[in-house]
């Protein structure tokens, strides 16, 4: 069959921009492609909301794809097995409550899951801003990375959305933004970022879990930026507690959005 190079190129443009126009007004933003954006975005889209997800890089996964120290094998905990269960992920005891997964098993998974679930992925997009009405986030500033990353001086576009997540990881990026920019309080104990702490698995796991809340109206933390936010510690490569806390952003979101909040 002949080709035409001209009808590829109209095909690849029309259906992107078709995906655009549809994602402007949304039930949830995800920011951050990392384990935990990835799960909530398949639980709320398995819920049928609408949900977007956007992610600077390229490849979409975080910090999972690297495991420990470039090893791609992760560490999962009893607590998280389920989820791996949910989706499919193929796991294998260690020692008694330790368990381990291939990390690139488990992003593709988590990955394809949360498409197949109805997740709208956006790669290749920084958030830069956010838009507040009423004391409450209402949308996201959107660019291009590469406009970020060759520091261009070109503006920005915006969606709307019920709710966003934070799952940008360590930097807690959107929160951040909103520090700077709202002039009001978080929902912290100090009414700022807190700052992540230094590694100890065992308590950071269970604070992911805790500090996966919401933290200025409309806004929600999860996976390390819960942490980041809320001055907890880091944990390293186990990832029960991103796996959870992304089960439990999406289980909250859902709640209030089925309550018409
Ligand atoms: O860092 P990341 O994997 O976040 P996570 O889901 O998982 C943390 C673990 O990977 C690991 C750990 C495990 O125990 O501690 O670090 O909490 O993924 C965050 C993603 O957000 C993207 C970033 O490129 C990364 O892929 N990101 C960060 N800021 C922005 C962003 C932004 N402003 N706009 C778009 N994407």
């Amino acid at each position: 069959m002949a080709l035409d190079e001209v009808l590829i190129s109209r095909a690849i443009i029309d259906r992107y921009h078709q995906k655009l126009v549809d994602n402007l007004n949304l039930d949830v933003a995800i920011v951050g492609g990392g384990p935990a954006g990835l799960v909530a975005a398949y639980y709320l889209a398995k819920a049928g909301k609408k949900v977007a997800m956007y992610e600077r890089k390229l490849s979409i996964g975080g910090g999972m794809w690297g495991g420990g120290m470039m090893f791609n094998e992760i560490v999962v905990q009893e607590e998280g097995l389920r989820i791996l269960d949910e989706f499919g992920v193929r796991y294998e005891e260690y020692e008694s409550g330790y368990y381990t997964a291939s990390s690139i098993e488990s992003v593709a998974i988590l990955l394809a899951k949360a498409c197949q679930a109805g997740a709208v992925i956006f790669n290749l997009f920084s958030v830069e801003d956010v838009m507040v009405r009423d004391d409450r986030v209402c949308g996201l500033v959107l660019n291009w990375s590469p406009v970020e990353m060759a520091g261009l001086h070109v503006d920005p576009l915006v969606v709307r959305t019920k709710y966003v997540v934070d799952a940008t990881g360590h930097d807690a990026e959107v929160i951040d933004v909103i520090q700077r920019k709202a002039g009001f309080d978080l929902l912290t104990e100090t009414g700022r970022i807190m700052g992540e702490k230094s590694l100890w698995a065992e308590v950071a796991e269970q604070a992911t879990v805790d500090n996966t809340r919401e933290v200025y109206p409309g806004t929600f933390v999860a996976g390390m930026a819960a942490n980041a936010t809320f001055g907890a510690n880091r944990m390293g490569p186990v990832f029960g507690g991103m796996l959870l806390s992304g089960e439990r952003v999406a289980k909250t979101i859902i709640g209030l959005l089925d309550a018409g909040k």
